[in-house]
């Protein structure tokens, strides 16, 4: 028996690729371009969770090769950020020093995978000469308008000692340490993201992604439809402006609730509530999100005032509660209790009515125990409006209450404008000078990139300041308008800023004029095929969107969608579905894995563990399966190889099978069981073989075709020894004959009343005649007494019933 070295071979076929690309742009294929989201280089390195999404997007791009694409598959590096500046700190070593060695660690265990990157595209959002593009955005989006600077509080983490974004916030904690988020009033530059909230929600009708993803960026933008309706303050000049969703359960509205932070707040106090007023909103102002949104008991005030509903003229309570955020819709809100389940809490608690408006099932609920928040059905106690149906009347309202002059019609959006400055070191520098009279001026482009001056200390200040404040050579200069002497802005960009635009740049990651040439745009993007983890759903990938959209409007690239197509792949863990991570000690390094199984059987066993889509636990056992197979196939082609099998019709009926059920699952992305539909052909094969002597060329050819995008190594291989004298990535992806597949021949019970006496065998399309008579032949003899019926099940039984 031939012996399968997977070492030999494996090496052989790299230094081979190496000399002959594969994977040529001759300028008339058609381009594929299949992404990976690039990687941090951090210092500990991959594991064999890493590998899985590479594997999965090179196993992509090899079958789009297979289908005769040019594939762009380029790699590079998200290199700013935190990680990079934390371990410059504790050991006193540059971030830009760390981050090069991380990069030639990773870069080197990436490798290993044998995917199809082409290093003559790599990028690295910390090089100067990538980071000057990423300032140049910034310089347009600041000339459009839509890079602006504003003071209030931000979500501030106190362990990072810098501003975040309310997408880094995850249930009130710091997206990257976990730390509770506090407020901090801070100076901040920020990115009108809101501008482009309609599009972003409706541009996802375009994208082939995961609902799910889908539906977090829909949530996240949050576009509601609804009214603000306007309530005099009881004895007061003022009104108060509520923002609701639901106009038509006005006449519900028992009492009224504002946040804390509210401008009327305050003032709404009375002598009696000013003491306890003030303090709620001291203690409010105190509390972290996470306690104001994770608080079990709600809690409030009575501010001692009364507002008049506009409607029925009813005089209700004015309260204050952290529940109402201070930075949605008015911040003020009118509480319905019996149709929403936080008003009826609050209600419950602090006594107040509940007015049930719409009728469940038809009826008043006696004693409510719970809101009735479906809140569809006919409108009860509600003056003019009773007895019309709640979605009718939903839809009305609005145009009611315009008519009647107590409010208007309005659209409300969750999504806030992206807080886009840290008050940190390793990061872009924002390219912005003060000057005392012109105001913010832009650095101009032909002085981009600004470079990141050398610290001594990479320190945060923790004051809000940073620590680049504290180099005065470089904070002192010129203002690019008038001459007079200026400041340099020394907040960074988040760790968001390149990878909201890298995908654009590999194609054409030389060019230092443009941020990417018309003409290379036009070819090679946008991206076809994008893969990675699921945990950006909110952040990158709504940022690039946002960033296309961008682009798209100041003419440099003619899309306005990034990603055409998305996957996320699930993560690979540890024993019980605990994350890999060097702290819990239960990672798993590839090196010991390709070293003694190689890097092919490495790459199968990484899709054969579970749907790619889902989350799988890792059990280096599961490896030798599929070693044990790819031993079995090799054995297999070893065998037949020089014998000249005539092929059969068994084996042109499994090959045409094979083709089949391969390229269907490929398609549905299906990879276990693309890698399962290979070892379950393999045994059928070496069945067949042992009765013929082996298989014939054409049939092993055709496998080895499908199995090379898994398998590249042992796939060219094969591919050799069966004659190829080009790369086997160069042959032609098989097609499928739905006629060759067919079964000719059927398998057919034949029973006697109900009772299986006989199998046969007949043609697939056999005429129900012919069935039966066969079916009765079979059983001559067995049949006592009168046949009085004869069924044909066609496929699968005949049925003869006797008396
Ligand atoms: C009356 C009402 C009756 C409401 C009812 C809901 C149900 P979305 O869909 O998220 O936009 N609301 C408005 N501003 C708020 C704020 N700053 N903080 C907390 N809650 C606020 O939800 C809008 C609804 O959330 C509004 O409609 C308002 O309560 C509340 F049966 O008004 B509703
Ligand atoms: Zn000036």
């Amino acid at each position: 028996m031939a012996q399968y070295n997977h070492t030999a071979i494996e090496s052989k076929w790299r230094e081979n690729w190496e000399k002959n690309p594969i994977n040529v742009n001759d300028g008339k294929k058609e381009k594929y371009y299949c992404l990976d989201m690039f990687p941090y280089p951090s210092g500990s390195g991959l594991h064999v969770g890493h590998w899985r999404g590479y594997v999965i997007s090179d196993v992509w791009s090899r079958y789009q090769l297979l289908k005769g694409k040019y594939v762009i598959h380029p790699m590079g590096w998200d290199a700013f950020g935190l990680p990079a500046e934390n371990y410059a700190i504790k050991m006193g070593v540059h971030p830009a020093i760390s981050t090069e060695s991380n990069i030639k660690n990773i870069k080197r265990q990436i490798n290993q995978i044998a995917a199809l990157y082409d290093w003559d595209m790599e990028v690295n959002t910390t090089d100067p000469s990538f980071y000057k593009w990423t300032q140049w955005i910034f310089v347009q989006m600041f000339k459009k308008g839509l890079a602006y600077e504003k003071e209030f509080p931000i979500n501030w983490c106190p362990s990072c000692k810098t501003g975040l974004a309310n997408e880094e916030v995850v249930n009130g904690c710091c997206e990257r340490c976990g730390t509770p988020v506090t407020k901090k009033n801070l100076r901040q530059w920020m990115l009108k993201i809101t501008a482009y909230a309609d599009r972003l929600l409706d541009d996802l009708n375009k994208l082939d992604w995961p609902e799910k993803v889908k539906k977090m960026q829909t949530d996240w933008i949050g576009k509601s439809y609804g009214a603000e309706v306007d309530f005099p303050v009881k004895g007061r000049d003022e009104k108060i402006t509520v923002y609701t969703t639901r106009p038509d359960t006005l006449h519900g509205a028992t009492f009224m609730v504002l946040s804390p932070e509210h401008k009327l707040a305050k003032e709404l106090a009375t002598d009696e509530t000013r003491e306890a007023v003030e303090k709620y909103i001291f203690d409010a102002s105190m509390k972290s999100n996470v306690d104001r949104l994770q608080g079990k008991e709600k809690t409030g005030v009575f501010t001692g005032s009364y507002a008049i509903n506009p409607l029925n003229g009813k005089e209700v309570p004015i309260w204050l509660s952290d529940y109402v955020l201070a930075d949605y819709g008015t911040g003020a809100i009118m509480c319905v209790p019996a149709h929403d389940d936080r008003d009826f809490e609050f209600a419950k608690k602090f006594g107040l009515p509940i007015i049930q408006v719409i009728a469940q099932d038809g009826k008043e609920i006696e004693n409510m125990t719970e809101a009735y928040t479906d809140a569809k059905g006919t409108m009860i106690n509600s003056g003019e409006w009773n007895g019309m149906e709640s979605s009718v009347l939903k839809k009305e309202a609005p145009h009611i209450i315009e008519k009647m002059g107590i409010g208007k019609k309005t659209v409300n959006y969750k999504l806030r404008d992206w807080v886009f400055s840290r008050q940190r070191y390793w990061g872009e520098p924002i390219p912005i000078v003060h000057c005392p009279k012109c105001g913010n001026v832009p650095v101009p482009e032909d002085q981009l990139p600004l470079k990141l001056p050398e610290v001594e200390s990479y320190q945060p200040t923790g004051t809000g300041e940073s620590p680049l404040a504290a180099i005065d050579s470089w904070v002192n200069t010129t203002c690019p308008c008038c001459g007079a002497p200026a400041k340099r802005e020394t907040n960074t960009m988040p760790q968001w800023a390149g990878s909201s635009w890298y995908f654009l740049r590999y194609v054409d990651n030389k060019n230092d004029q443009e941020l990417v040439s018309k003409e290379k745009a036009d070819k090679y993007l946008p991206v076809d095929m994008y893969i990675g983890g699921v945990e950006h759903a909110v952040l990158h990938l709504l940022y690039s969107r946002f960033y296309t959209k961008f682009l798209y409007d100041i003419g440099v690239i003619d899309f306005d969608e990034p990603f055409k197509k998305l996957f996320n792949q699930g993560m690979i863990t540890g024993k019980n579905g605990i994350k890999m991570s060097k702290s819990k000690g239960n990672v798993v390094s590839p090196d010991d894995l390709v070293r003694d199984y190689g890097c092919d059987a490495l790459r199968m066993y990484e899709l054969f563990v579970g749907p790619p889509e889902l989350d799988a636990e890792w059990d280096d056992r599961g490896i030798e399966g599929v070693a044990r197979f790819l031993n079995r196939f090799y054995n297999l082609v070893m065998d037949s190889k020089d014998k000249d099998i005539k092929e059969t019709k068994e084996m042109v009926k499994l090959r045409h099978k094979l083709v089949y059920d391969i390229e269907t699952r490929f398609n549905q992305f299906s990879l276990n069981t693309v890698v399962s539909g290979f070892m379950e052909y393999c045994n059928k094969l070496t069945d067949v073989a042992k009765k013929e002597g082996g298989i014939d060329k054409e049939t092993l050819k055709t496998f080895v075709i499908l199995l090379a995008p898994f398998t590249p190594h042992l796939g060219e291989e094969l591919w050799r020894e069966l004659g190829g004298t080009d790369s086997v990535f160069h042959a032609t992806w098989p097609e499928c004959d739905e006629e060759a597949m067919k079964d000719d021949e059927i398998e057919v019970a034949v029973q006697v009343n109900g009772k299986v006496k006989a199998v046969i065998m007949v043609p697939a399309d056999i005429a129900k005649e012919d069935a039966i008579a066969a079916g009765k032949a079979a059983v001559e003899g067995k049949i006592t007494g009168n046949i009085v019926k004869e069924i044909y099940v066609p496929k699968k039984i005949v049925n003869i019933v006797v008396k």
